[in-house]
């Protein structure tokens, strides 16, 4: 039974997006500048676009451009794997989509925790991109075996955290009083660590198996390595990103620049070298001393929403992606940047760019609502939409992309992982196994977003 006194699991969500950026702010500097940055944009995109500055305001997206922000962590084991989607669920973050990573070199799969309802992501879109290490692809048994061990004995999570998702998942919520506290005791699991769990022998051993094991297996736990805040004009940032003392990575992935955003363009900058300090003895800390190194993980990252594409229009998408990628393949070191943003313009010429033309094309997810008019004179239940749209009744709005894009997580991974660490794995997407290990299967993204357009025909009174 729900206790009376629970809080919505939104307000518990907004908590802790606040106490992450918070913490992230005063652990890597560079962010809040990039906050900064990213605000001052979008202030001036607005003042020079009051019709979008309407738009937004009237489909409510206004508000939550400032608080949005996205994350990232890496897990090591099944048993981190669950426990963190126990975790999330407390603040009403579900899982959402399979991303196979293997087949661009880097030996991980993912899933994003996040809001699904319209209401929720209304309230706070935070996310976090969530990875889990495949050690099946590292080739070398005893360094894997070695690994394991490492992971194995290690706890990510406080006793206080445990016992209150515990609670949360007996009463059918939290209190207010324990909902701080479990806001304290979880952002424990994303700190950073400047104390390697492991010899600096081993961590080298790892780092040359793959940077990205080393990552995961050397911490005490999953540092929250990037906070992403979301900009309207990603090429301005882009742009002023140097002026700001900040060098980002060389393209921005995702779909060119165009007049009707598409799905998600990314960019970021270089991850910070930090100094660690790892043991000096064995595994189990015999031997006593520290030896100081340094790590690279922590970077920052601003992203561009568009609009969520149906599997007509994603298809087309990824389609477009591989013949400009085929045309330019985008050189690590940045030298190829022009060339590759110039192919990717033309190539994806013939994807529609008025929003008209997306809808009718079946490319996008629109959430239409009554306009002025049409709540003047409420249409007759079951007119049909297009009709209602012709005559001005109803209106309609791009549906916002909440999720992530594989080959531009991948550009992402790799541009922090540094140009050394490109490695060819198989690709072996394995689904069925993430889910297994997440101990419950992962929402299907096209099904939110077509139940979304299917709610707001309905709440027009239309029928389509
Ligand atoms: C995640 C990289 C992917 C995104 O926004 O696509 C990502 C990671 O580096 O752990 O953050
Ligand atoms: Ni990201």
């Amino acid at each position: 039974a729900t206790s009376p006194d629970v809080i919505s699991p939104d307000a518990i969500r907004t908590l802790f997006s606040t106490a992450m950026s918070e913490m992230y702010r005063t652990e890597v500097p560079a962010y809040q500048t990039l906050m900064e940055l990213v605000s001052e944009v979008n202030e001036a995109v607005l003042a020079a676009d009051p019709a979008e500055r309407r738009r937004l305001e009237s489909a409510g997206g206004l508000d939550r451009i400032t608080e949005e922000r996205h994350g990232a962590i890496r897990l090591g084991t099944a048993n981190e794997l669950s426990t963190m989607r126990r975790l999330f669920a407390v603040m009403g973050m579900q899982p959402v989509g399979y991303y196979d990573l293997s087949e661009a070199g880097v030996p991980v799969h993912s899933t994003a925790f996040r809001p699904v309802t319209d209401e929720a992501l209304g309230r706070n879109p935070f996310r976090v991109f969530t990875s889990l290490l495949r050690l099946d692809l590292i080739a070398d048994a005893a360094l894997r075996r070695e690994a394991e061990q490492v992971l194995a004995a290690r706890s990510i999570f406080t006793p206080g955290c445990l016992a209150l998702i515990g609670k949360a998942e007996a009463e059918g919520g939290l209190d207010e009083g324990d909902a701080g506290h479990f806001v304290a005791e979880a952002l424990e699991t994303f700190r950073w660590h400047s104390r390697a769990n492991v010899p600096l022998d081993l961590y080298h051993r790892l780092h040359d198996a793959h940077r990205l094991i080393a990552d995961v297996v050397s911490f005490k736990g999953p540092h929250i390595n990037h906070l992403t805040p979301r900009t309207l004009d990603i090429d301005a940032v882009q742009r002023l990103m140097p002026e700001k003392g900040i060098s980002p990575k060389a393209v921005v992935e995702g779909p060119p620049t165009r007049r009707c955003p598409i799905l998600l363009r990314q960019t970021s900058f270089k991850a910070l070298s930090e100094p660690v300090d790892f043991r000096d003895g064995d595994v189990d800390g015999a031997g006593g001393g520290w030896r100081s190194g340094v790590h690279t993980a922590r970077f920052g990252e601003i992203e561009q929403r568009g609009i969520a594409l149906t599997p007509k229009g994603r298809a087309l998408y990824d389609t477009l992606l591989q013949d400009s990628r085929r045309l330019v393949a985008p050189a690590a070191d940045g030298s190829n940047a022009a060339q590759y943003m110039a192919a990717l313009q033309e190539v994806f010429a013939p994807f529609p760019d008025s929003w008209d033309d997306i809808r009718r094309q079946g490319l996008g997810y629109f959430a239409y609502s009554l306009t002025e008019a049409g709540r003047g004179t409420p249409p007759a239940p079951g007119t049909d939409l297009e009709t209602l749209v012709e005559s001005g009744l109803v209106r309609f709005d791009p549906v916002v992309y909440e999720d992530f894009l594989p080959v531009s997580a991948a550009g992402i991974f790799q541009s922090n992982l540094g140009d050394d660490s490109q490695q060819d794995f198989t690709a072996s997407p394995n689904q069925q196994r993430f889910e297994a290990d997440l101990g419950a299967p992962v929402l299907n993204p096209f099904d939110l977003y077509a139940e979304v357009e299917r709610a707001s025909i309905a709440g027009c009174g239309a029928a389509r």
